[in-house]
C-alpha cells in the first residue's frame, strides 16, 4: 500500500481545493489533493461565474490572472428590472468598484494548468476517499486509484469536496449544527453561444417569475429562468427557453438577441451553513461548509475568501503561530453570514414566491406587490444602490 506523507491533505479539486493548493506552494508549504472525478469532468462542469473585486486581485496575486484579464469581461454594472423598467446600478460611478466576469470552469482551467506547471501532486479518479483521525495528531487520508488503496499521513486535512462531500460528514453530530434552508423554486441555467445583449448582468423580476441574462465573454452568455424545484430540463425546449427568455427580460428598445444554446441544467436554490468550518485537524472550506443560493453571486467568492484565510493560518502555523488558524473558522463564518444575508435578500427580492400551504395565494400577491415597490425605490435610491453596489461586488471587510 504506498503510504504518502504530506503537511496539507485536499479533498476536492473544485476551485476551493486547486486554489489552496495553489496558494500553499506559493508559501513553501505542501500538499496532495484527492479528487474523485476525472481532471475532464471537473471541467466540464459549468457553473458560477462573477467574480468579486477581492477575488479577482487574489487569482491575480496567485500568477492566474492572464487570460482572466484577457478574455473575461470587466463589469462596472447590472441592472434590475420589473414592471417593465430597468434600473442602471452604476458600480463605478457610486463606489469606485467592480466585478469581473469569468466563468468558473475556466478559472478550474487556468488552476489545473498552474498546478501541471508546478508539477503538484493531484490524484483524479480516487475512490472511497476517506479521512481518519482528524482529532488525533496524525490525521490521514485513504484511498483506491488505480486498483491500489493509497494512504496520506498529514498535519491537516482540508476538507474541499463540496456539498455533498465526505469531510463535513466525518465531524461527529454532537459537534456540528447546520444552519439549513431550501427555497421553493429552481434555477434553469443555459448557456448560450451568443454575443451578450448588454454591458453587465440583468436581474429581472416578472409576474412568471426570476430571469437573469449574465454576459460571460464576447461571444458567450449564461441566462437563467425561475422554475419550479420539480421541473425536468427535457422540458425545456431551446424554443421554450427562448420564447420565456424574451417575455420576461423584455422592456422597451431591448432586443435579447438569441443564438445556439449549447448546455441547460437545473439548479434547487438552497442555503446552508455549517456551524463550525474546523474540528481538531480537519478544516472545511467552500461548498463543503458552506452553500449560498446563486441570486448573489457568492458561492465561489466564499471559497475564494476562505481560501485566502485558511492558507494564512497554514503558513502561519508551519512558521510557529497559531492565532490566525485559531481563528480561521469563526472568521471565515462572519463573512460568510454576511454573504448570506445579501444572497437571502437579493433571492427574496427577485424570485415569485408560489402560495402553498405556509403562504396563502393572497399572502403571495401582497408579497409581490411589495417586491416591485422595493425595487422602485432602489431604482430611486442612491443609497439604496450604493448598499447593493458594496455588497455585490464584495464587502471591503
Ligand atoms: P465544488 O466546485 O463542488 O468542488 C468540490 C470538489 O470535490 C469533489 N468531491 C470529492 N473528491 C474526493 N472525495 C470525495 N468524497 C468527494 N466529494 C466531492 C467534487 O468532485 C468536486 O470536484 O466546491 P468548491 O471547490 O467549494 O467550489 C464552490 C463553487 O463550485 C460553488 O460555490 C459555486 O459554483 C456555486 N454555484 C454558483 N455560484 C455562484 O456564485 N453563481 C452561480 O451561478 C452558481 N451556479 C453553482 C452554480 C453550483 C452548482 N452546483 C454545485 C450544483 C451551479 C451549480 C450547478
Amino acid at each position: 500500500m504506498p503510504n504518502l506523507r504530506t503537511q496539507v491533505a485536499i479533498i476536492g479539486a473544485g476551485p476551493a481545493g486547486l486554489l489552496l493548493g495553489l496558494s500553499l506552494r506559493a508559501s513553501g508549504v505542501d500538499s496532495i489533493i484527492v479528487e474523485h472525478s476525472s481532471a475532464d469532468q471537473v471541467l466540464g462542469r459549468v457553473r458560477a461565474g462573477v467574480l468579486e473585486q477581492s477575488s479577482a486581485e487574489t487569482l491575480t496575486r496567485l500568477g492566474l490572472g492572464e487570460r482572466m484579464t484577457a478574455e473575461g469581461i470587466r463589469s462596472d454594472r447590472i441592472f434590475l428590472q420589473a414592471a417593465g423598467r430597468r434600473h442602471h446600478i452604476d458600480f463605478g460611478a457610486l463606489i469606485d468598484r467592480r466585478v469581473t466576469l469569468y466563468g468558473q470552469q475556466e478559472i478550474e482551467r487556468d488552476l489545473l494548468a498552474a498546478h501541471e506547471r508546478a508539477g503538484s501532486a493531484i490524484y483524479f479518479d480516487a475512490e472511497a476517499v476517506a479521512v481518519h483521525d482528524i482529532e488525533g495528531g496524525q490525521p490521514r487520508v485513504s484511498f483506491e486509484h488505480d486498483g491500489a488503496t493509497h494512504e496520506i499521513t498529514a498535519d491537516f486535512i482540508v476538507g474541499a469536496d463540496g456539498i455533498d462531500g465526505v469531510c463535513r460528514r466525518s465531524i461527529p453530530r454532537q459537534e456540528i449544527t447546520l444552519f439549513d434552508r431550501a427555497y421553493p423554486f429552481a434555477w434553469l441555467g443555459v448557456v448560450a453561444e451568443v454575443p451578450p445583449s448588454t454591458e453587465g448582468s440583468i436581474y429581472a423580476l416578472h409576474d412568471d417569475g426570476f430571469a437573469m441574462l449574465a454576459p460571460q465573454s464576447a461571444h458567450v452568455s449564461r441566462l437563467y429562468l425561475q422554475v419550479d424545484p420539480h421541473e425536468l430540463v427535457a422540458n425545456f425546449s431551446d424554443a421554450r427557453i427562448w420564447q420565456e427568455l424574451q417575455l420576461r427580460l423584455s422592456t422597451p428598445g431591448f432586443t435579447l438577441v438569441e443564438g445556439p444554446i449549447l448546455s441547460k441544467v437545473i439548479t434547487p436554490m438552497r442555503a446552508l451553513v455549517a456551524s463550525r468550518l474546523g474540528y481538531g485537524h480537519l478544516f472545511l472550506i467552500g461548498d463543503a461548509g458552506h452553500v449560498l443560493p446563486p441570486t448573489g453571486a457568492k458561492g465561489l467568492n466564499a471559497a475564494i475568501g476562505d481560501v485566502a484565510i485558511l492558507s494564512a493560518g497554514l503558513v502561519a502555523h508551519f512558521g510557529g503561530s497559531d492565532i490566525r488558524l485559531a481563528g480561521y473558522s469563526d472568521e471565515a463564518l462572519r463573512r460568510q453570514w454576511l454573504m448570506q444575508q445579501f444572497a437571502q435578500w437579493m433571492t427574496e427580492l427577485l424570485h415569485r414566491t408560489p402560495s402553498s400551504s405556509i403562504l396563502t395565494a393572497p399572502a403571495a400577491d401582497f408579497n409581490y406587490q411589495s417586491q416591485l415597490a422595493r425595487i422602485d425605490y432602489i431604482g430611486r435610491s442612491v443609497h439604496a444602490q450604493s448598499s447593493l453596489a458594496e455588497q455585490y461586488t464584495g464587502l471591503p471587510f
